[in-house]
């Protein structure tokens, strides 16, 4: 069967990098039969014959208007759809979105009519946000990383930047290349549009967030750069966690280790050590 990828080898160099994060994810345990989400804003890769393709479904409401998005395209995996077959099958079990111009509908366009993620909304209410505020970036994923979601079944934990501070300090990189930390969203009913508002204030200040006792979502450069920032956070937890079960608190690394890190590596600096 034809794809959009076949003439297009820029288009198909980004959903190849989709595919390789979908089998990270399967491999880290991280996406148990159809869990987590990839959208990616694919819009620069549209060319006329894109533009003009015919839609394969009738309009489908998003659930909310988000006015930056009109005329965008996404690639977004496929509700129901597993990561493991995501990773061999990109075009099979995710599809091509069109929004139209009311900003509250979409049409899927290509290559099989396959029904997108039940997280949509959270996920389009990001690159509203994203493209409305001036920000480069392109993709958004959520997943559900074993050790951060087990962290978050702690109340203390789920105070502002607790958690943040205490990942920081586990190891320097973490600070490094997650430099904003986590956000905290507190529990809403996944694929909701409550927990696609709450998501939405804390992506202003997070790239990362923490969707309390359920998983992750983050946004990045690219599908491989939002991966990246979680694989930091979560090797932080797991090694807090290894600490623990050694029988003792990690005394993390000192602020003064941590501000240095910051003034070193130049990292934006909205939350002190
Ligand atoms: O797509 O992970 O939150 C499956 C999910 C919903
Ligand atoms: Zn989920």
């Amino acid at each position: 069967m034809n794809s959009i990828l076949d003439t297009r080898p820029a288009l198909r160099a980004e959903i190849d990098s989709v595919a390789e994060v979908a089998g990270y994810l399967w491999q880290k345990g991280w996406a148990e039969r159809n869990g987590g989400n990839i959208t990616v804003n694919i819009t620069e890769h549209v060319d006329d014959d894109l533009r003009h393709m015919p839609a394969l479904t009738e309009p489908i409401a998003i659930g909310t208007t988000l006015p930056h998005l009109r005329g965008c395209y996404f690639y977004c995996k496929g509700t129901g759809k597993r990561m493991r077959d995501l990773a061999r099958q990109p075009m099979q079990n995710g599809s091509v979105i069109r929004i139209l111009d009311d900003c509250a509908s979409y049409v899927i366009i290509a290559d099989e009519p396959v029904m997108p993620t039940s997280e949509l909304p959270s996920h389009l209410s990001m690159h509203d946000y994203l493209i409305g505020s001036g920000s480069t970036y392109k993709a958004s994923l959520h997943t559900h990383p074993i050790e951060l979601v087990a962290m978050s079944h702690n109340k203390e934990m789920l105070q502002k930047d607790v958690m943040t501070k205490i990942l920081w300090s586990m190891i320097p990189e973490t600070l490094a290349f997650a430099p904003l930390g986590l956000g905290i969203v507190p529990y809403e009913l996944p694929g909701s549009v409550r927990l696609a508002e709450a998501t939405l204030e804390q992506i202003k200040d997070y790239d990362v967030v923490m969707w309390e006792k359920h998983g992750v979502c983050a946004v990045g450069r690219d599908i491989m750069d939002a991966f990246d920032q979680i694989d930091v956070l979560n090797k932080s937890a797991v090694i807090y966690m290894c600490a623990k079960s050694m029988g003792f608190t990690p005394d993390g690394m000192t602020p003064e280790a941590m501000r240095e890190v910051q003034e070193v590596f130049q990292l934006p600096k909205q939350r002190p050590c």
